[in-house]
């Protein structure tokens, strides 16, 4: 059997459940059939060769991904990559020239008003890149303080910013490229760059924002290096998801089992993704149903079990 869609396993391997009674299996479908269609719109921007196409081909299997381009020259900038379940649009961020800055910050406002079909918020996540190896953030911290941050509305909590290229922060210096961590100075470096960021932040806005470090990793000719800290960002996007839309990510996350394994130890991410998962799957798939809390143990172990079996990326997490 080739898989298509991991919602439409779980629905094979239910379907045939002896020991679901035949009520709640047509809930579980129902819950499922929905939890299929279902899409998480992503906005990712950041200044010019911050990372954005390099974060977004990390972290998922981009390479099956329908591109699109706004056709009118208002819109044009935002590339729209349109995978299985994830929807990306990725926008230019400031720092191109007066001109352009203003339409980007135009087009990025836009975005964050506009509504999807159910009257909702269309962008569920608004992923903001910085360069962690530039020394002039300043046009990064305008486009957080004065464009995104005014005008995400009630949920701020869909805001996530992330600083990329860690492994080049203080030019290659420190980066261990064996072992694939930095070394204690770059540490330091790094963990002083998140402060001030968040500082800023904080004092022009009063928003508490936790940034995070990674590398998406590169490929030049026949060098290939891996990303760093790829796990933690998926760990902190889906915590800037809200519950009932993580599962979804689990069709579309790369499944290229190396891009996951390389981070900073300091938390076991890979477990908090495969709970995060498990319980999204599982709560959207017994919503409703009379039974739900009940079920949720072997339901679980189910899902558990349809995901390690047939699912590339996802296997890194269930395995
Ligand atoms: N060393 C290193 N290089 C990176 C990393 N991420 C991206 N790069 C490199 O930085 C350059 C720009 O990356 P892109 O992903 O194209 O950046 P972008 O934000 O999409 O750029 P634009 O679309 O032009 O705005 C490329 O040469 C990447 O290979 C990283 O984590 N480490
Ligand atoms: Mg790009």
């Amino acid at each position: 059997m080739t898989s298509t869609h991991f919602t439409q396993d779980l629905i094979n391997s239910f379907r045939d459940d002896p020991s679901l009674d035949e009520q709640t299996k047509a809930v579980v479908m129902r819950n499922l059939a929905r939890l299929k269609e279902t899409k998480v719109n992503i906005l990712v921007t950041g200044a010019t060769g911050c990372g954005k196409s390099s974060t977004i081909n990390a972290l998922f299997n981009s390479d099956k991904a329908k591109v699109g381009q706004g056709v009118d020259p208002e819109t044009m900038d935002i590339t729209k990559y349109e995978l299985d379940n994830i929807v990306l649009f990725d926008s230019p961020g400031l720092g191109d020239g007066k001109e352009a800055d203003q339409r980007h910050a135009k087009n990025i406002i836009s975005k964050l008003y506009e509504k999807d079909a159910s009257g909702e918020p269309l962008i569920d996540l608004v992923l903001v890149l910085l360069d962690g190896s530039s020394r002039d953030l300043g046009t990064s911290f305008e486009l957080i303080n004065s464009v995104i941050i005014p005008n995400l509305g009630e949920d701020q909590n869909r805001l996530l910013i992330a600083i990329n290229q860690a492994d080049v922060a203080m030019k290659g210096r420190y980066w261990d490229a064996e072992r694939m961590q930095p070394q204690p100075e770059l540490i330091k470096f790094l963990d002083d760059k998140v402060e001030s960021t968040r500082r800023r932040i904080k004092e022009a806005t009063g928003v508490d924002v936790e940034p995070i470090y990674y590398s998406a990793g590169y490929k030049d000719g026949d060098q290939q290096q891996q990303p760093y800290n790829l796990s933690k960002l998926l760990a902190f996007i889906l915590r800037h998801t809200k519950k009932e839309k993580r599962a979804v990510f689990a069709q579309d996350i790369n499944n290229d089992q190396k891009v996951w394994k390389h981070d900073d130890g300091l938390h076991d991410y890979r477990a908090e993704i495969r709970k995060s998962f498990l319980e999204s799957v599982a709560d959207g798939a017994m919503a409703g149903a009379a039974i739900g809390a009940q079920l949720f143990g072997p339901v679980g172990a189910k899902i558990g079990g349809v995901i390690g079996a047939a699912w590339g990326g996802l296997k890194s997490f269930f395995s």
